[in-house]
């Protein structure tokens, strides 16, 4: 059941916020199989005022972010609670700051723990103390696990924290000194396109495996600078030495074939900067590996 959020206040260059129209006009829904939905676009709350909203340069928009940080959790909220499969079509990535907010409640009253996978060439793991831009998509996975900054995002209703050591950042290639320790003194794994390369998928498929063994529930975050920007050009924050387009189907293929996954965003597409709709069509072509709708997408693409 997709939605999107159409919101790009938490990246400094603007333009994803048209990636929803961008993925629907590629044909995300077919990708997402039989019976799949779109409710249209959320409309962002009414932001109370948020503590720390004088944060200025330390985290640009928090307000502004914060309405639709909790419409996105809402909508996620409802989806799961009709034991529906959230997919929020961002927009960029400080919006999962609601969707694993929803996903981390909903497991919790299940009594199961989450597991987040974040596909990304970033941590997203800096707060307004370390950050070097004020740019919250930088932020949003440390305020989820906990860490002091943002958490005046979520208004009165704080969520349940994301356990550090059930998340793993695959594909991450460009983390801040200050970011790289703190993910890992809090234990979050961060596996490069290079260890990726060295070890086969071995370090995604140890992360599928406890998700098994503690019976646990999965989001999964993709930000579309995991793959490298020679194919996904249209994205704020390009890092070259990403994922071929072959690697990060075959990631998406063995969350898939794993059977856990419970929630998805899918963020960062940037329309204004892609290039001839490329970026937005190889995206929803990899979901259809994590969808199993895929019939060797790939090899009829090229
Ligand atoms: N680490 C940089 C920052 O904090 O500004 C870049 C963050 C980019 C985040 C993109 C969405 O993944
Ligand atoms: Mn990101
Ligand atoms: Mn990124
Ligand atoms: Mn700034």
């Amino acid at each position: 059941m997709s939605f999107g959020a159409t919101m790009d206040l938490g990246a400094s260059r603007r333009g994803a916020a048209g990636g929803p129209l961008a993925l629907r006009g590629a044909g995300l829904l077919s990708a997402l199989g039989h019976g799949a939905m779109d409710r249209g676009d959320v409309t962002p709350a009414e932001a109370a005022p948020v503590a720390g909203a004088d944060m200025g340069h330390a985290a640009h928009s928090l307000p502004a972010i914060a309405g639709w940080v909790q419409a996105v959790r809402a909508q996620a909220a409802a989806i799961l609670a009709e034991g529906g499969l959230p997919v929020l079509l961002g927009g960029d990535h400080s919006l999962p700051m609601g969707s694993v907010a929803a996903a981390a409640d909903h497991a919790a009253r299940l009594r199961r723990p989450l597991f987040v996978l974040w596909m990304d060439a970033h941590g997203d793991f800096n707060t307004p103390a370390t950050s070097g831009t004020g740019n919250v998509h930088g932020m949003s996975l440390a305020a989820l696990c906990g860490e002091a900054g943002l958490g005046a995002v979520w208004g009165e209703d704080a969520p349940a924290v994301v356990d550090p050591s059930r998340v793993m950042v695959l594909g991450a290639r460009d983390l801040d000194d200050d970011e790289a320790a703190l993910m890992a003194a809090r234990g979050v794994q961060a596996v490069s396109v290079a260890a990726m390369r060295r070890d086969g998928m071995a370090a995604l498929a140890g992360f599928l495996d406890r998700v098994a063994a503690e019976d646990g529930l999965l989001h999964v975050s993709f930000d579309i600078d995991v793959v490298d920007p020679a194919y996904a050009p249209g994205t704020g924050t390009p890092v070259a030495g990403g994922l071929e387009p072959s690697e990060a189907a075959e990631a998406l293929s063995m969350v898939s074939g794993g059977g856990r996954l419970m929630s998805l965003d899918i963020v960062e597409v940037n329309p204004a900067l892609d290039q001839q709709h490329r970026t937005a069509r190889l995206t929803v072509g990899l979901m259809r590996y994590l969808f199993g709708t895929s019939m060797d997408w790939l090899r009829q693409a090229a």
